[in-house]
């Protein structure tokens, strides 16, 4: 039997285009049809798998995937057994703590005894913890977490910046970046030579497409 590198992918959201865009520029050729969960390219010895993106790190963990794309904030929220192998410069965003507008900021130290609603309580607990801050609460929330405050749910948050609009449109103000994320490729650490030698194709391909825009 042939060896396949299994590579998950966004299925549909803000990495998607992006991942495809790559895959195809470094010569990939493949079918992505609107409701196709998987795809073996045409050309190279790849199986394209479409996830959600929240559910990649594990499935690399597991060797379900043995590569994938995901922005470096889900990578690091997820803490599994990944290591990253290639960072790709798109998707860029930071992961930063926001207040409501009106407030004035006293620092880190003013988030003790705070609650805090977030999407990556991981990363944020240990960015407290850096910091030797206790929150009152930190709050899992899925979406949405800019309304958090305004609804009093929550005194302050940490979610996802690009532009600080949707901060804005929400009466919040940014006060500590967390974290820098960007699109990367995770992968399993522990692959069998015959995916990794195909791993090492890919990642050369890649380079030889950024080297070429640059
Ligand atoms: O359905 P699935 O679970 O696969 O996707 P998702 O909805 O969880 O993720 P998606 O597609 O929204 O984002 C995928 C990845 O894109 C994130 O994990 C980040 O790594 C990256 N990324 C880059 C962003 C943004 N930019 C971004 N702006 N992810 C989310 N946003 C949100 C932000 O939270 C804010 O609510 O977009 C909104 C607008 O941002 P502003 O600051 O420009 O107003
Ligand atoms: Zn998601």
């Amino acid at each position: 039997m042939n060896t396949l590198l299994r590579i998950a992918i966004q299925k549909s959201g803000r990495l998607q285009e992006g991942s495809l865009d790559l895959l195809k520029e470094s010569g990939l050729k493949f079918s992505n049809g609107k409701d196709q969960l998987k795809t073996q390219a045409r050309n190279f010895p790849v199986e394209v798998l479409f996830l959600r993106d929240d559910d990649i790190p594990q499935y690399v963990e597991d060797k379900v995937a043995d590569v994938g794309l995901v922005g470096e904030n889900v990578f690091a929220e997820k803490q599994k057994k990944n290591q990253i192998v290639k960072r790709l410069d798109f998707a860029k965003c930071r992961l930063s703590i926001a207040i409501p507008r009106a407030e004035t900021y006293g620092g880190i130290p003013s988030l003790n005894g705070k609650n805090i609603a977030t999407s990556y309580p991981n990363i944020v607990k240990d960015f407290l913890k850096k910091h030797n801050v206790v929150p009152a609460g930190i709050h899992e929330i899925s979406g949405s977490v800019e309304i958090a405050p305004g609804i009093g749910l929550a005194d302050a948050i940490c979610d996802i910046v690009s532009t600080g609009s949707t901060l804005l449109s929400n009466g919040l103000k940014e006060v500590e970046v967390v974290m820098q994320s960007e699109a990367v490729i995770i992968a399993n650490p522990d692959l069998e030579p015959e995916k990794q030698a195909i791993l090492d194709k890919l990642l050369f391909r890649i380079e030889a497409v950024k080297k070429a825009k640059n």
